[in-house]
C-alpha cells in the first residue's frame, strides 16, 4: 500500500478570495482531486499530492513547521508570519518559489480625508489600526518612526470613526472600500500577490521528486499566462 507520509501536502486557503484560482492553478498542473465530506481535505486521484483546506493566515505555519510541504497564500500573510517569528527570534523555515499572478493587492496607509500627510514622518506619535502589526511595525522601525500600533483582526476602517486611531494600515485592491468609508490612501507599505511557499525541511528522494515536477508543471503554466 501507498505510504500517506510519502504524498505531498499542499496548503490552500479553504474558503476565501484565493481559492477558486489556487484550485484551478493546480488543476492546470494536471492534479484531479477529490473533496473529502467534510471539506477540509482533497485528495490527488493522479498524483501523489493531497490539499489541505485551511484559514489563509495559518499556512506560512504549516509549511515553516513541515506539516505541509507547499502552501499557496498571500505574500501579506507570508511577509506578516516572517516579521512576526524574527521579533519573536525565530526564523521561518519556508522559502518563497514563484509569485503567482493573482490574488493582487497592497497593504496601506490611510487617513480619514483632509487629513495633513507629507510622508511616513506624519506618522509620528499617531496611533495606527492594522491586523498586520508586525508588518508596519517594521515598516515604522524602518523609516524612523514612533507610532502606537493598535491590533483590529477585522474592519480595520472603522477604527477612525471609532476614535481609536488617526490611521489605518490595511490591505486595498479597488480603494472602494476606503471611499466608501471616508478614508484616503496616503501610503503604500507594501505590495502583495499570491505566491507558493515550500518547506526547508528535507523530503525524500521521491517526495522531492514529485515537488520539482509539479513546480515544473506550475512553472509552465504560469508561463504560458503571461
Ligand atoms: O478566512 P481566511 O482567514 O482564510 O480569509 P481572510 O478573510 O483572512 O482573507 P481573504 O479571503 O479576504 O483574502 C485572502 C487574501 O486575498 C489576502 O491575504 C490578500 O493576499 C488577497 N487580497 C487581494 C485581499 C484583497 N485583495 C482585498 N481587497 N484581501 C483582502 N482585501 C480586503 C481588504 O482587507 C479590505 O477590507 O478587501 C477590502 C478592500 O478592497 P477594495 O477593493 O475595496 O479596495
Ligand atoms: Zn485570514
Amino acid at each position: 500500500m501507498e505510504n500517506p507520509e510519502q504524498r505531498i501536502k499542499i496548503a490552500v486557503q479553504k474558503s476565501g478570495r484565493l481559492t477558486d484560482h489556487s484550485l484551478d492553478l493546480l488543476e492546470r498542473c494536471g492534479l484531479k482531486f477529490t473533496q473529502s465530506k467534510d471539506q477540509l481535505f482533497c485528495y490527488g486521484e493522479n498524483m501523489p499530492v493531497d490539499l489541505l483546506l485551511v484559514r489563509d493566515d495559518d499556512i506560512p505555519g504549516l509549511v515553516s513547521d513541515d506539516v505541509c510541504d507547499l502552501g499557496i497564500v498571500g505574500l501579506n500573510v507570508v511577509t506578516e508570519k516572517r516579521y512576526a517569528l524574527q521579533d519573536e527570534g525565530h526564523e521561518a523555515l519556508f522559502d518563497q518559489v514563484f509569485e503567482l499572478d493573482f490574488g493582487h493587492c497592497r497593504l496601506s496607509v490611510a487617513a480619514p480625508e483632509g487629513t495633513d500627510f507629507a510622508g511616513p514622518q506624519s506618522l509620528q506619535g499617531k496611533r495606527i489600526a492594522t491586523s498586520y502589526t508586525a508588518t508596519l511595525g517594521n515598516y515604522l522601525r524602518e523609516n524612523n518612526v514612533t507610532a502606537e500600533i493598535v491590533y483590529f483582526s477585522g474592519a480595520v476602517e472603522i477604527a477612525p470613526k471609532l476614535g481609536r486611531a488617526d490611521f489605518i494600515c490595511d490591505l486595498v485592491s479597488t480603494g472602494s472600500t476606503l471611499a466608501a468609508n471616508q478614508l484616503c490612501e496616503v501610503q503604500t507599505v507594501t505590495q502583495s500577490e499570491a505566491v507558493i511557499i515550500q518547506t526547508r525541511a528535507s523530503l525524500s528522494p521521491s517526495k522531492q521528486e514529485w515537488v520539482d515536477k509539479l513546480l515544473q508543471r506550475l512553472d509552465g503554466v504560469l508561463q504560458v499566462r503571461e
